[in-house]
Order: structure tokens, then sequence, then C-alpha cells
């Protein structure tokens, strides 16, 4: 197989006829329920391009939702799954084990925030890994109670669909759901009544404060939030904010709990956002970009808290499936290798530079934000706060009709996110956002 080019090309209308054609199949087969942000067919994608059937070559902005930070074909991962497909696809690691579980067991000790003795549990998906992260807090703590924020979003299952924040689409006619979950307020800057300045102590003394008075932090097991918020709309806490919350679990009891999930693995620049200001979660969530596209997720921690559970109370048939971890190392090997830290570093230099100069021609840009190659802008009403949903679509239309593939978020829907691949090309990442400036100049 060639390597696939990396330049855009647009060669059809996007959605080219092909796609249009297999759009027409799957509606007719596949449960309206499941969405997709942009009906092109796939046929092959990696590095930053993705190339759909009617031979378009589309700038990849999204990364699958912030799972392919080694892209979506990494010589790494491709070499060491394949070999581990030929070997064998699975055994269940509750049968009997592989090493490769193990390693990457080994590699999250080493790789997450601080120097505590650590384990693992290897999971399908991230929406399985909250659940679990909230099971061993309980069996740790033998408290009920689980605290999650504003704006907030942890999966899809019944438990994480109650601690999602949002209600369409994720939760719409979909309860009754679990009980002992609450939700606080988060330092959201932008939208703090009293300022960013103010948002870290503000909103952190009030989220303790609800927790006294309506729970009772005594029979808190769990408080779990994103470093940085990603589908509420890439909300970094404002200083203070984190260490606050942190401490006050300390000091209560409670199982810190970081959700990584979408910040994890070098996308903030860093190997955990977590570490921008100097947390150690008591566990921490991750999955998407641990297995450059494969299915696989874990809860790493503290080692007591994570052998709090008796034996057999953790699991499932394909947790940490042996293809998965062999993906998994290979794309950990990427990161370390290719320093992709670094790279997701001089991707937000160049977009927030060029985010910036859009944002002083356009006064609907209200906000410019996030960390690393997690960047976002968030859209308003000329000369006023009020969220611009209308403006956000339109953008992110403009933008796929030029074969630029961006993605939405936001409680209001109004942030357009951006979220390449780290191994991108800075030519790819420059000409994605000229699209996107052109974008604004056309709506
Ligand atoms: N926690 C922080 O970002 C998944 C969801 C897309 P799963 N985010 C993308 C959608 O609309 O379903 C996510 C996350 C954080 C948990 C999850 C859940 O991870 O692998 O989708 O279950």
């Amino acid at each position: 197989m060639t390597a696939l080019p990396q330049e855009r090309r647009v060669v059809t209308a996007i959605p080219g006829p092909k796609s249009q054609e297999l759009q027409a199949r799957r509606t007719a087969a596949v449960a309206g329920g499941v969405g997709s942000v942009l009906p092109v067919f796939t046929t092959r994608a990696g590095g930053g391009i993705i190339e759909d059937v009617d031979g378009n070559r589309l700038i990849d902005f999204g990364s699958g939702i912030a799972v392919t930070s080694v892209g979506s074909s990494a010589e790494a991962v491709v070499r060491r799954a394949s070999a581990q497909l030929a070997d064998f696809t699975h055994t269940c690691f509750m049968v009997t084990p592989y090493e490769g579980y193990v390693e990457v067991c080994e590699l999250l000790a080493e790789l997450t925030p601080g120097d505590h003795a650590k384990k693992s549990a290897l999971f399908n998906s991230g929406a399985e890994a909250v659940e679990n992260a909230v099971k061993i807090a309980r069996a740790y703590t033998k408290r009920q109670a689980v605290v999650v924020f504003d704006h907030g979003y942890h999966g899809r299952t019944n438990l994480t669909m109650g601690m999602t924040a949002k209600n369409m689409p994720y939760k719409n006619g979909f309860g009754p759901f679990a009980p002992e979950i609450y939700r606080v307020p988060v330092a959201y800057g932008y939208r703090w009544p009293t300022g960013p300045d103010n948002a870290g102590a503000e909103a952190s003394a009030q989220a303790i404060d609800m927790i006294n008075k309506q729970v009772g932090a005594e029979n808190v097991a769990a408080i779990i939030i994103e470093p940085v918020l990603g589908e509420g709309g890439f909300i970094e806490p404002a200083k203070g904010f984190l260490p606050a919350i942190a401490q006050f679990a300390k000091d209560n009891g409670i199982v810190f709990v970081a959700d990584e999930i979408q910040s994890g693995f070098c996308r903030t620049g860093q190997w955990f956002a977590s570490e921008d200001e100097g947390i150690v979660p008591d566990l921490i969530t991750t999955a998407k970009g641990i297995a450059g596209g494969l299915p696989l997720a874990a809860v790493t921690g503290r080692a007591e808290i994570m052998d709090a559970p008796h034996s057999g109370g953790l699991g499932g048939t394909y947790g940490g499936n042996p293809v998965a971890c062999a993906a998994a190392l290979g794309a950990i090997e990427t990161m370390k290798e290719l320093d992709l830290n670094a790279k997701a570093k001089r991707i937000e230099e160049v977009m927030k530079a060029r985010l910036a100069a859009i944002q002083e021609k356009y006064d609907i840009v209200g906000d410019i934000r996030g960390r690393g190659a997690m960047i976002a802008i968030e859209l308003v009403q000329s000369g006023t706060k009020d969220p611009n949903p209308a403006a956000t679509a339109a953008l992110a239309k403009a933008c796929h009709a030029e074969g630029l593939l961006v993605l939405t978020c936001g409680t209001y829907g109004n942030v357009l996110r951006f979220l390449p691949p780290l191994v991108i090309g800075e030519d790819l990442l420059t000409e994605g956002l000229d699209i996107l400036e052109q974008a604004f100049a056309g709506i």
C-alpha cells in the first residue's frame, strides 16, 4: 500500500456522490440515534489526512474525537497490532493472561502523575473506565456519593450519563439515571459572573460549600473532574480551582479522580493535563489517545485504592484485549520517540497566534482557550457573551465544504474545537487555519 499523501484534495462536493450512496444505505441499515459529524465515508487515514471514497482528502482537525494523536495508521501501532493479531486475538485476561496487558499497566504507572505505588485495570471504553473508577472508589471508601461538575462529560452508559451534565443529545428521554450523583459548579472563567480572576477561588468555595451542605463530605466516595472539560467546551478550570478541590478531597478522605480520557496522552502538551497545576490524582481514567485508535481504556491509581475491590470484582470479557494493548505499546512508543508533547505545544503556538488574529477581525470570537492540541474558540453574538451556535454550525459547515474536518462542542453548542493529530505537518495545520479564516470571511 502506498503512503497516504499529506495533501488536501477536494475533487467532488463534500460529501461526494459515493459517500451519498453509502449514506443512503447507512440510513436504511444503521439506527437513527447514531449520528455522524460529516458523512464522508473513509477509505484511508493517517498523519493529518482523511481520504474518502470519492477521492477527497480532508485535513483532520478532529482525530476521531481526540483519539488518533499518533495518526490513524502510525507505523508502530500497525506493526505491533498486526504482529499480535497473527499471534492471537484474544484469550480473555481473566482466563489466561498475557504480557502486553502487564506492560501497558507498567507504562501507565510510569507516565501518570505522582511517584507513589500505582496499579491499573484495563477496559474497552472511556465510559467503562469511569464506571470502574466509581466502583473502586466506593469499595475503598465504603461511601456512595459521587460529585461531578457543571459542563462535565463522562460517557453514555447509565451511570456515566447521570454524571454527564448536558441533556441533549446525551440524556434526553434515557432516564432514570443512577442515584447518588451530585453536580457542583466549575470555574468557567469566561462565563464566571465576577470575572476569570475570581473564578478559581469563588467556584471552588461554592462547590465545597455545596458538597458540605447538600451531601456531607463524609458520604462522598469520589470527586470526578476533567482537568480540561472536553465535550462541555474545552473549559480550563480557572487557576486555583483544581488544587482547591483536590485538597478538599484529600482532607476528607475522598478519592480524587481526574478524567483524562480526552485530555491525556500528550494532547495538552504534557502526558496528562493534571500536571499543569501539579495535581496528583488518586485515580486517573484514560482511553482515546492511549492506543492509536484501538479500543482500550484504563483506571490507574494509588495501589491501596486500586486493590480495594475483592478479587474478581473488576473485569470484563474484552478489557485489555491483546491487540489493543499491542497498539497502546506502539502508540506510547511513538509519543516518546517523536516527542509529541513538544509537537502539541508547537500546535498551540501556531493555532493561538492565528486565532488571535481572527479574533481581532471578528468580534463573534468571544474566547480562545485550551492547551497543546486541544484548542477551541467560543462563539458569541457581536458585542455580547450570548452563545452563537448558529455561527458555530455555519463555520463548521464552511470548513467541511473546503475539506477541513472540524468538530463542535460546548454546553451551548457554540464552541468550535480543534484536535488535530499531534503528528500533523505544519503545512497542513497552517492550510487548515487558512480555511478557517476564509470561513469567517464567508459567513
Ligand atoms: N470522559 C472526558 O471525553 C468521550 C464522546 C463522544 P467513551 N468523549 C467523546 C460522544 O458523543 O459519545 C469521553 C470523554 C471524557 C469519558 C468519555 C467517554 O468515553 O470511550 O466514548 O466511552
